[in-house]
């Protein structure tokens, strides 16, 4: 009757990758670049060559030959001098507000359309009455059904948390004592997700756990999106790479991983322009990002994290779906939870796509980020309908 919740083996990469992966290994052994030599990077030689080297091997297409034309041009070296900074270690204060029951007040959207069906706490909940709570908070029809195929009449706290914790098998797949550094994560999405603000709260906690972060300022297709980052950098205060508007977004990526190698950063996190995943130009330029960065350090990215908007619910699964399909997604975070009734939707959105959420957003500000648990969110909903502790 499990069968549906068994982990499935992980995927073998697609030839597409493969290919990409024997190209990377087979540059990094014919063209080690000097900066992971020397520690002193000539940057703008070694991201110009990357970069050129990285067009080189591939044979563009009709709409690709338009994007590299607009974005060809180098970082000019005095632009990255300009805003690489030193790091600042200091610590920012720990928010006031303790952890616990903080999905209760996330989610208070969410948590207040269940109990229009459940209103009064009760020991046992009849099987309609959860089926109906469950739509309520925007949980996909197939996954509430097979959740709770075979469940009594009544069904109790211990049973529903049974089946719905196991809706989110698809645990993190990160050795967190094992990391290697730098560790570069890079942020995709639809336009307007929230991947900037979430880069910000993302810097924010690897500073208050005490290490180093760089930013990259990938989307650059907007003035404003570079300035918007930049802002956070030195709200943060954290170095970013950044270049001029138009400029090559996987140039940016290269040159951040390098500072990040030869300043000795924990943590990389490069933003990217809002794309859609039929815009074929912007989709070739992402494949293209995530390739120079394997060429400025091995494996990297580490993550590719996918920024869905919360408040889109079950429509955000089709575009994770086809983003993974580009370049393969290692985990989620959803934003704007706060805003949002359709809590419900994040047991689809893991078990559909068989992706840890590793964070959910919560707010505009730089601590509105949690760290996601199943445990503790099944609970917290739990702790809205029934009377029984566990
Ligand atoms: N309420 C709430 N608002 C959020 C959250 N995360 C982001 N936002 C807001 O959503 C809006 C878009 O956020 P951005 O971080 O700029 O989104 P983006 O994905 O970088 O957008 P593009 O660069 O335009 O593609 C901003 O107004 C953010 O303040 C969240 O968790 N909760
Ligand atoms: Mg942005």
């Amino acid at each position: 009757m499990f069968s549906f919740f068994k982990k499935k083996k992980k995927e073998e990469p697609k030839v597409e990758e493969v290919q990409v992966v024997e190209e990377v290994q087979e540059e990094l052994v014919t063209n080690s670049t000097p900066d992971k030599e020397e520690n002193t990077p000539s940057k703008d030689e070694t991201t110009e060559e990357v970069v050129e080297n990285i067009q080189k091997e591939e044979e563009p297409s009709k709409e690709e030959a338009i994007v590299e034309e607009i974005i060809e041009e180098k970082i000019e070296p005095e632009v990255i001098e300009e805003v690489a900074q030193e790091v600042v270690e200091e610590k920012i204060e720990e928010p006031k507000e303790e952890k616990k029951g903080f999905f209760s007040r996330a989610l208070e959207k969410t948590f207040a359309s269940i109990k229009t069906v459940v209103p009064q706490k009760k020991e046992k909940i009849a099987f309609d009455d959860i089926e109906e709570m469950l739509i309520e908070a925007d949980m996909e029809y197939e996954i509430i059904e097979k959740a709770m195929d075979g469940l009594p009449e009544e069904i109790t706290r211990k049973q529903l948390r049974h089946r719905l914790v196991m809706l989110f098998e698809h645990a993190p797949d990160v050795d967190l004592n094992n990391l290697p550094k730098p560790f570069v994560r890079l942020i995709i999405g639809v336009n307007g997700a929230g991947k900037t603000t979430t880069i910000a709260k993302l810097a924010n906690k690897s500073k208050k756990e005490g290490k180093s972060v760089i930013l990259g300022a990938g989307d650059t297709f907007r003035a404003a999106a570079i300035e918007q980052l930049a802002t956070w950098a030195d709200k943060l205060d954290v170095p970013i790479i950044k270049t001029k508007q138009g400029h090559d977004s996987s140039a940016v990526a290269y040159d951040t991983i390098s500072s990040a190698v030869s300043k000795n950063i924990d943590n990389v996190i490069i933003d990217t322009a809002g794309r859609l995943q039929t815009q074929t130009n912007l989709n070739n330029e992402l494949k293209k990002i995530v390739k120079v960065c394997g060429k400025a350090q091995e494996n990297a990215p580490h993550q590719k994290l996918m920024i869905l908007d919360g408040t889109q619910g079950n429509t955000a699964i089709a575009q994770a779906r086809a983003f993974n399909e580009m370049v393969g997604i290692d985990g989620i975070i959803v934003t704007k939870l706060d805003g949002t009734a359709k809590g419900g939707a994040l047991f689809s959105i893991s078990n559909q796509l068989e992706l840890p959420i590793f964070f959910v957003g919560i707010g505009e500000k730089q601590d509105d980020l949690i760290e996601f648990s199943p445990d503790a969110f099944v609970d917290s909903l739990l702790d809205e309908i029934y009377t029984e502790e566990k």
